[in-house]
């Protein structure tokens, strides 16, 4: 049995029941053939037994009151990964669904994502089962609150820098912030996604969804083509989905989809984004009052009908894991799809993208699209140190440096392994070496 295969089989059997982490660990080491079966210096070292292990996994209570007066108590977790090239950094995510193997897939995910973005940054993530929707901004508060109580123990501006992802946005970011800086007693940039009069960052707000069209772009510029002209599916409506579709719409692109939990959007003349903006994130109402305003765009319910059924050009799948199956992967091929783009991490299946490989559409993987998040964070981190803030301009263009950067180390490492145009294998491959060769660096720890 190869050595991969044997990390494989051991993960299937000790971490069974993690079905997130298991499919995302058997994507990155499925690419890696090409490299640790060639050369005994990882086996050696024990190098992938220790990849897939988190370094330190924290697991706690979050009890909290809500507005009836009621204790109610949720878990979460810290999943500090890899620490390799720099602190754990990595989001922190509050959804119902949120347990260790998701957290665990997300924290391995970001270890190579960030090694990507060329920036000092290990990878690390967490979140809690709770919910905050239907919460009043009280409620969220009190847990945020809470949340960090424990969970600052852990983390510090060169320990471990959390940040935002699915039902983390600036307002929990605000609240989660107020609490450390009132326990450490010192202002300090232990968390990234912050309010801008606070210590947050230009650019951070736009920059995933910004960053996942700059990469496309590259790509298309490199073919002689670009977004004009171009229709453009995105699902998810929020922060990711949003943003993306706004850069997507200014290049010329008409982005005619978006989508939340419950349903999807189809806006034939493209969505209107100060609507949605207002609708979700001013509001934090449902994507059905989108088309009771716009009797033009046309509602479908997820049992009516999938996001991936509209015929575009380009999609963007920007909600959550697993959300774009086989079934939709041929439903965008034979509809023309020639480009998908990951916003959200890993929102496609594996079998679906084997076959959107296959088929020749130009797919980008999330550790490689949607790295303009985290790579903004590490902006945000650098001029907390350096105590100044840099203007819109110079972040975004820095963002868009950062992201045509990923673009050629991913097209290099696919054409030097012999994939070429395979931006799965070369994102996994170049983010494997730059983590690998620090911890061969580093020694048995
Ligand atoms: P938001 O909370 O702002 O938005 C999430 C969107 O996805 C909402 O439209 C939500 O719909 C939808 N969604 C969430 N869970 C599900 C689900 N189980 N099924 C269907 N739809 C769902 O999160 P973000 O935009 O920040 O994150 C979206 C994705 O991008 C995630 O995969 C995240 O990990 C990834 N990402 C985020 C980065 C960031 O900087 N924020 C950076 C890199 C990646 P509903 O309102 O109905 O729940
Ligand atoms: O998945 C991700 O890269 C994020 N949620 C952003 C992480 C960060 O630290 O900015």
């Amino acid at each position: 049995m190869s050595y991969i295969d044997k990390i494989i089989t051991d993960i299937e059997k000790k971490d069974a029941g993690q079905g997130e982490f298991i499919q995302a660990a058997k994507e990155v080491l499925g690419s890696l053939k090409i490299i640790v079966d060639q050369d005994s210096v990882y086996e050696k070292a024990g190098l992938l037994e220790r990849l897939v292990e988190p370094e330190r996994v924290v697991v706690f209570r979050v009890p909290w009151i809500d507005d009836a007066g009621k204790v109610q108590v949720n878990r979460a977790f810290r999943v500090q990964y890899n620490s390799a090239i720099g602190p754990y950094k990595g989001g922190l995510r509050f959804h119902p669904s949120v347990n260790l193997s998701i957290i665990k897939f997300l924290g391995f995910e970001q270890t190579f994502k960030n090694a990507l973005t060329g920036l000092p940054m290990g990878g690390g993530k967490g979140g809690s089962d709770f919910d905050p929707k239907g919460k009043s901004d009280n409620e969220v508060m009190r847990f945020c609150q809470s949340f960090m109580t424990e969970l600052y123990r852990h983390i510090g501006p060169d320990t471990d820098v959390p940040a935002g992802d699915i039902g983390v946005g600036g307002r929990e970011v605000g609240f989660m912030y107020g609490q450390y800086k009132r326990i450490v007693n010192r202002f300090e940039g232990v968390l990234t996604g912050k309010g801008i009069g606070w210590g947050g960052s230009l650019a951070r707000t736009e920059a995933t969804g910004y960053g996942l069209v700059y990469i496309v772009e590259e790509y298309l510029n490199k073919k002689g083509d670009s977004f004009k002209g171009k229709k453009v599916a995105v699902s998810g409506s929020g922060n990711v989905a949003v943003f993306a579709a706004q850069k997507a719409m200014s290049l010329g692109a008409v982005v005619v989809s978006m989508s939340d939990s419950n349903g999807y959007v189809f806006h034939k003349n493209g969505i209107n984004l100060d609507t949605m903006k207002e609708v979700k994130f001013i509001n934090r109402e449902r994507l059905t009052k989108y088309a009771e305003i716009h009797k033009d765009a046309v509602y479908t319910d997820v049992s009516g009908g999938r996001v991936w059924d509209i015929p575009c050009d380009i999609a963007l799948p920007c909600a959550t894991q697993n959300e774009l199956f086989i079934e939709d992967a041929k439903k965008l091929a034979s509809s023309g799809c020639k480009i998908v783009g990951e916003g959200a991490n890993m929102p496609t299946t594996m079998d679906a993208t084997e076959f959107l490989l296959e088929k020749g559409i130009a797919f980008f993987p999330g550790k490689a699209a949607n790295a303009g998040g985290v790579a903004t964070s590490g902006l945000e981190m650098s001029q907390n140190s350096a105590r100044l803030s840099w203007s819109f301009e110079e972040v975004d263009a820095k963002l868009k440096n950062i992201m045509c950067g990923i673009f050629h180390n991913i097209d290099d490492a696919a054409k030097e392994y012999g994939k070429p145009e395979n931006f799965v294998a070369g994102a996994n491959i170049a983010g494997f070496k730059k983590v690998a060769k620090a911890m061969l660096d580093q020694g048995v720890i």
